[in-house]
């Protein structure tokens, strides 16, 4: 009877093991199939100079057009400072990005890159975050500015997800300047 027990035991610990080695190996696929897919991508864009991202030019009358309630950006990875944002309607990704947005508006987040990403204020009036600590690949944050002024953000980088990814270059330190509400961007 306990010998019956133990086979059991046994073979009830058996599938364990290998019904977690197969999540563990599933998992390992997913992440390193993002890569790649990151590094297609960043091997198609352009590499992350130091030019800003100017959102919404001031062609228009100011009274004509209203400043966006909603932008969204991605920290993408690239080979050469490691992450950059790409902004939703500018041409080329950079890590400093100027974004204007109307008083009470959002910046929607989401990181793509290898590694976690923490939002973070650096000066200006106090946003509302949600969900700043992103630590995985294709987490999102969303930040609000409740009231006009000029915002300044950056991220905390934290290790990479897996082992190996090479970069070229010091790793870049992203700014993000939100300018909310006021008039059109000069
Ligand atoms: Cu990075």
């Amino acid at each position: 009877m306990e010998s019956q027990s133990n086979d059991q035991q046994q073979f009830d610990a058996q599938v364990n093991r290998t019904g977690k080695l197969a999540l563990e190996i599933l998992a390992g696929i997913g992440v390193f199939a993002a890569v790649v897919m990151s590094t297609i991508a960043l091997m198609q864009s352009t590499d992350s100079s130091s030019t800003t991202t100017v959102i919404r030019n001031a062609t228009a009358a100011p009274a004509t057009h209203a400043l966006p309630t909603s932008v969204s950006a991605t920290i993408e990875h690239v080979t050469k400072g490691c992450h950059t944002l790409a902004v939703e309607g500018a041409a080329k990704s950079s890590p400093n990005a100027i974004i204007h947005l109307a008083t009470g508006g959002v910046l929607k987040v989401q990181d793509n890159d290898v590694m976690p990403h923490q939002l973070y204020r650096v000066s200006g009036p106090t946003p509302s975050f949600t969900g700043a600590d992103m630590a995985r690949m294709g987490a999102r944050s969303s930040v609000t500015f409740p009231t006009a002024g000029t915002y300044v953000l950056s991220t905390k980088a934290g290790e990479d997800y897996m082992k190996g990814i090479q970069t070229i270059g010091e790793d870049n330190t992203l700014h993000i300047r939100v300018v909310v509400g006021g008039g059109a961007p000069a």
